[in-house]
């Protein structure tokens, strides 16, 4: 804000003047800076006084003749006639005042300031002002010192203001600096033969822009060799499928063919005489016979398989396409003995409590949830078992850490096993889902302060991770941890295709 209309911009302030100026000087700004300087060393100097007969020279002496300044050697000069010789010449310290009269008492000069409070408005009086007239009695200082004080705190201001116009300025240029490193701009530089020429250093705006175009270029290139992929997976199933189905096309054909020659071999035997009848049935049993089987093998295959037009897709986070009603994820359940992985397995699996034995070895079950078929491995937490844990990392998508709320002290514990899990590096890319188990016994430490007991925010930067509430003997909590999953696992908007 400008100091002197604090914003107001009066009529005739100079930050108008230099603002528009501003916009159609583009090197205006660095007038003003050496305007300024110019008025500050002006400012400074105005305590040397120059020579009159020249102003290169410093004055040192003052006429009271001529009353003119002289430096020595123009006094020697212009005072070297015989009249002239006798001028008086003093110092110029020693110079005598201008005595500015008093307006009351026209006789008497001015020699005293007053300092009374209520005198500032006109605090010049001469020595009558001062013991009869209106300033009789009043605190007053001599005019002399008085003046020069002042004269000197002025000085003291101008180099005070010359530091302040000195940060302006390197802010200022610092501010230029910044634009241009924005904008970027033409450089002269010079080739291998020494011949100069411009060259475009691109700004951190340009840059930024190219950062932007790279990306959305590096995406778009990823797409297009999904879709491509994508688009091989589908053409691959199709292939498959229709292979399948001419091939039924095919057998369906043979067979009924098979069915027709049966039919006018029974026709022919229908029409011949009794003894060749009998003669046949050896012939004929075996024929039905194997009508018989080729039907029932028919029926078998028509209940089993599902004629069906449709081709169900699904696509992945990762853009993967998976084709057919159920996409299958591995996850394996983790965490330490007791605290809960067995119990939540069974209550998804069965959806009914069972009082579960420690698990030893692992269990492994499959959940079936909206498109999703989990394949869940429930593997042992004791002490013992735990390096066996990695035998089972590998293709992993998801992990499901379950921790013990109601057992704050193995929290740490659990703490150092999860840190440890989050190093493998086939767990890398797999989502953890961390179950707060046991949330209905009393006392049990709540989601947040489990979070924070784990770091969850520290340790699993970086990674797909959601920390759910749950009760695995209710069941409470268990399907919003794998809806969870659902959402990470599969793209937006697909979930129940099938
Ligand atoms: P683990 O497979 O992780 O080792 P378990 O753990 O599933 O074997 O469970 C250990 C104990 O905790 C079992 O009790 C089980 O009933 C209990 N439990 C599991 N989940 C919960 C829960 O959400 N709430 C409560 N209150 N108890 C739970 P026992 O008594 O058999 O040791
Ligand atoms: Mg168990």
């Amino acid at each position: 804000m400008c100091f002197l209309c604090k914003g107001t911009k009066f009529p005739g302030c100079f930050c108008v003047a230099i603002l528009s100026a501003m916009t159609v000087l583009p090197g205006f700004p660095f007038m003003v800076e050496q305007f300024v300087v110019l008025l500050i060393d002006k400012l400074l100097n105005s305590s040397i006084i120059r020579c009159d007969e020249d102003e290169a020279h410093v004055a040192s002496v003052y006429c009271t003749v001529c009353a003119t300044h002289l430096c020595a050697d123009c006094s020697q000069l212009t005072h070297s006639t015989k009249t002239l010789a006798k001028h008086r010449r003093v110092p110029l310290a020693d110079k005598p005042h201008e005595k500015t009269m008093c307006s009351q008492h026209q006789v008497h000069a001015i020699e005293f300031v007053c300092l009374e409070e209520g005198c500032q408005a006109s605090p010049l009086m001469c020595c009558v002002c001062k013991e009869y007239g209106k300033h009789q009695g009043h605190k007053h200082s001599v005019l002399e010192p008085e003046a020069n004080q002042i004269r000197a705190s002025i000085l003291d201001m101008a180099h005070c203001i010359r530091t302040f116009t000195e940060e302006i300025s390197d802010y200022s240029r610092k501010l230029v600096g910044i634009v241009q490193h924005i904008e970027g701009g033409e450089q002269i530089v010079e080739d291998g033969v020494g011949m100069a020429h411009t060259e475009h250093v691109p700004g951190t705006a340009e840059n930024a822009r190219s950062c932007v175009r790279a990306y959305f270029s590096d995406l778009h290139e990823t797409l297009c060799r999904q879709e491509e992929m994508a688009l091989s997976v589908v053409d691959a199933h199709v292939r498959e499928k229709l292979i399948w189905l001419r091939q039924q096309q095919e057998d369906m054909t043979i067979l009924l063919s098979q069915v027709s020659t049966a039919c006018l071999h029974c026709e022919k035997t229908l029409q011949q005489d009794d003894c060749r009848v009998v003669l046949a049935k050896e012939e004929i049993t075996r024929l039905l016979e194997t009508l018989q089987k080729q039907q029932q093998q028919f029926t078998e295959l028509a209940d089993h398989v599902q004629l069906d037009a449709s081709i169900p897709v699904t696509f992945t986070k990762d853009n993967r396409v998976h084709i057919g009603p159920k996409m299958e994820i591995r996850v394996v359940t983790l965490g330490l003995d007791g605290a809960g992985k067995t119990t939540i397995l069974f209550k998804l699996k069965q959806d009914e409590f069972m009082q579960p034995i420690p698990t030893i070895g692992f269990n492994v079950e499959t959940v079936e949830y909206k498109n999703l078929k989990f394949t869940i491995w429930d593997v042992g937490g004791k002490h013992k078992l735990r390096p066996l844990w990695k035998h089972y990392y590998l293709n992993t998508q998801a992990v499901v850490f379950v921790v013990d709320s109601s057992h704050r002290d193995r929290v740490s514990e659990a703490y150092s096993e999860l840190a440890k899990l989050l190093t493998e590096k086939e767990l890398r890319d797999a989502l953890l889902l961390i179950f707060a188990n046991k949330q209905d016994v009393a006392g049990a430490l709540p989601v947040e302060e489990i979070t924070e007991l784990l770091s969850l925010h520290k340790l699993c930067c970086g990674r797909s991770w959601y920390i759910q509430g749950c009760d695995a003997r209710s069941g409470t909590g268990l399907y919003e941890g794998l809806d969870w999953l659902s959402r990470q696992l599969v793209a937006a908007g697909v979930l129940d295709v099938a």
